[in-house]
């Protein structure tokens, strides 16, 4: 594990706050998962609770800001947030939410990957931290979101184990 890890997934917890984690194992290698998690203008590639991302700022470079559109049947309808960290050297991907109509205020979250120590697999790691709503716990919050990050990266892998089978063709 490079000593970039435990830096770029140490949060600033507020008291109001909770976090977690998720890792994921995914068996393709690192530059396939990195070309589909580097695409801050097309989360919708991977994270299906998305149905439609616009880029209102920028070029995909730190401080571009982009607006999300919800599928139907969550407690949200957009959410607007920045690309925070782009690190195509270390693959780390950072984001915030810095607005929307949804529950999940000050949202950040880091994406680290990690090639596989045996083999040619990868490693993700996705941390978060947000604010508790209001009439919600921290324990109602962390599964919330835990579900949502889960799915995203059971997702992830499934296209990038695609993409990798492809390309052994
Ligand atoms: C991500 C992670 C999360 C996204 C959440 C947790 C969100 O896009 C959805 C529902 C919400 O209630 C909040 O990596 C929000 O995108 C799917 C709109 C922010």
């Amino acid at each position: 594990v490079p000593e970039t890890l435990p830096f770029y997934h140490k949060h600033t917890v507020g008291p109001n706050q909770c976090c977690s984690y998720a890792v994921q194992t995914i068996n393709a290698p690192l530059p396939a998962v990195w070309s589909v998690v580097r695409r801050f203008d097309n989360p919708q590639a991977y994270k299906h609770f998305l149905k439609s991302c616009h880029v209102i700022n920028g070029d995909g470079h730190v401080g571009t800001l982009r607006e999300v559109h919800v599928i139907s049947g969550l407690p949200a309808a957009n959410s607007t947030e920045r690309l925070e960290i782009l690190d195509d050297e270390h693959h780390v991907l950072s984001f915030s939410v810095i607005g929307g109509d949804h529950r999940l205020n000050n949202y950040r979250s880091v994406t680290t990957l990690h090639a596989s120590p045996c083999g040619t697999g990868t490693v993700v790691v996705e941390s978060y931290v947000c604010d508790v709503p209001p009439g919600n716990t921290r324990e109602e919050t962390c599964t919330f979101v835990d579900t949502i990050v889960r799915c995203n990266l059971q997702s992830l892998a499934q296209i990038s184990e695609n993409m990798a089978a492809r390309s052994n063709k």
